[in-house]
């Protein structure tokens, strides 16, 4: 008998092809084992489909056309089985299996508010006790508020206590702290009076320690009004301390000193006598820094579009994660970001 041409080998190869995959019945082992004997990377469509180079050149044209016809052919009742096979191991487990209702469910694990979320609730709901609004600002800003109208033109050496990412549209910054927010709530609401805190994420381009991040959360306030003095912060922050520490907590002042605003403070914290930690925590000296703060300084003002011989403002910074750390002795800084569960499940 003379060798089949390279078009009845196609033939063959299909009516094989099919027949054998019947055979497989519907065994879903067996027809996913067809698959890879038909088409897997030395199975014989792919051989088919490669022995084009050997047809004569006349022929070509109409065996390419032939193996694909093959090739689909296959293709398509490899799928119709497949199902079936599938369908049929359903029914069985459907029909012979039986179901254990005895055995206990899987345990659901209900989620929990991020611990950084949750100080941040805390610290709304003390300010909102004090009258405050929550007013939410961009975290990419300009370099103009985050810097200029802020007392710090170009080159300001004061510019170097917040490293900066940059973004590759000129004068458009990561913010490097919420004070910028100053700046857009005066714009909005001047000439009216100002109670607002702006937290938010702050980014900035630092050794990443266990005390620093490159992005970390801030709370920033800010108040204006006709008769606003440094007593009614130094209230406001004594408050908000007694609130978030307990009600016999201290709070010292120090001088310090921010472009934006005149004068410039820090804000300490009497750390317990009777706690273990208060050494380690506050150096020695039973103080903790919690914040920055100030009265808003006029040049600010007047950015902000208000008249700084009839207002007057202050305004503060602080670290919603410090503080956390401070409360529960957490010594790394890097945990909150970390999405480590073991940590996170513990607040
Ligand atoms: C400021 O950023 C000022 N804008 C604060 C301010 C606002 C002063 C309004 C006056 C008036 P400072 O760089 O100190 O200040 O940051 C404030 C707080 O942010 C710090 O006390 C600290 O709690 C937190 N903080 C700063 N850098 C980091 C960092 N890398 N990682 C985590 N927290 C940080």
């Amino acid at each position: 008998m003379p060798d089949a041409t390279p078009l009845e080998a196609l033939a063959t190869l299909e009516t094989q092809g099919l027949a054998e995959l019947a055979s497989a019945a519907a065994e879903e082992v067996a027809v996913r084992a067809w698959n890879t004997k038909y088409f897997g990377d030395k199975g014989m469509v792919k051989a088919a489909l490669a022995g084009i180079g050997k047809v004569a050149k006349e022929e070509r044209a109409a065996y390419g056309q032939a193996a694909n016809k093959v090739k689909v052919a296959l293709e398509t009742a490899y799928a119709v089985a497949l199902e079936v096979a599938q369908e049929a191991a359903l029914q069985k487990s459907l029909t012979t299996d039986s179901i254990d209702v005895t055995l206990p469910g899987r345990q659901l694990s209900p989620g929990k508010l991020h611990p950084a979320t949750q100080i941040l609730h805390k610290i709304y709901g003390i300010f909102a006790d004090l009258g405050f609004q929550v007013y939410r600002t961009r975290e990419i800003e300009s370099d103009e508020l985050n810097f200029e109208l802020l007392n710090m033109p170009e080159h300001h050496p004061a510019r170097d206590m917040w490293d900066t990412f940059f973004t590759q549209t000129p004068g458009q910054i990561l913010r490097t702290h919420t004070s910028p927010g100053q700046i857009h709530v005066m714009r909005e609401r001047c000439p009216e009076p100002i109670r607002v805190i702006l937290p938010g994420m702050c980014y900035r381009n630092e050794a990443i320690s266990t005390r620093s991040e490159i992005q970390f959360l801030q709370v920033e306030g800010l108040v204006i009004g006709e008769g606003v003095t440094m007593a009614d912060l130094k209230g406001t922050l004594t408050a908000f301390a007694r609130r978030m520490f307990g009600p016999d907590r201290q709070i010292r002042i120090r001088s310090s000193y921010f472009p934006f605003t005149e004068p410039s403070i820090e804000v300490d914290i009497d750390w317990p006598k009777d706690d273990p930690n208060r050494d380690r925590l506050t150096k020695g000296t039973g103080w903790l820094e919690i914040l920055g703060a100030g009265m808003v300084h006029p040049i600010v003002l007047r950015n902000g579009g208000y008249d700084p011989d009839k207002v007057t403002g202050f305004a503060f910074g602080m670290g919603p994660q410090r503080m956390l750390m401070l409360q529960h002795a957490i010594d790394d800084i890097r945990l909150f970001w970390g999405n480590d569960l073991r940590f996170l499940r513990q607040f």
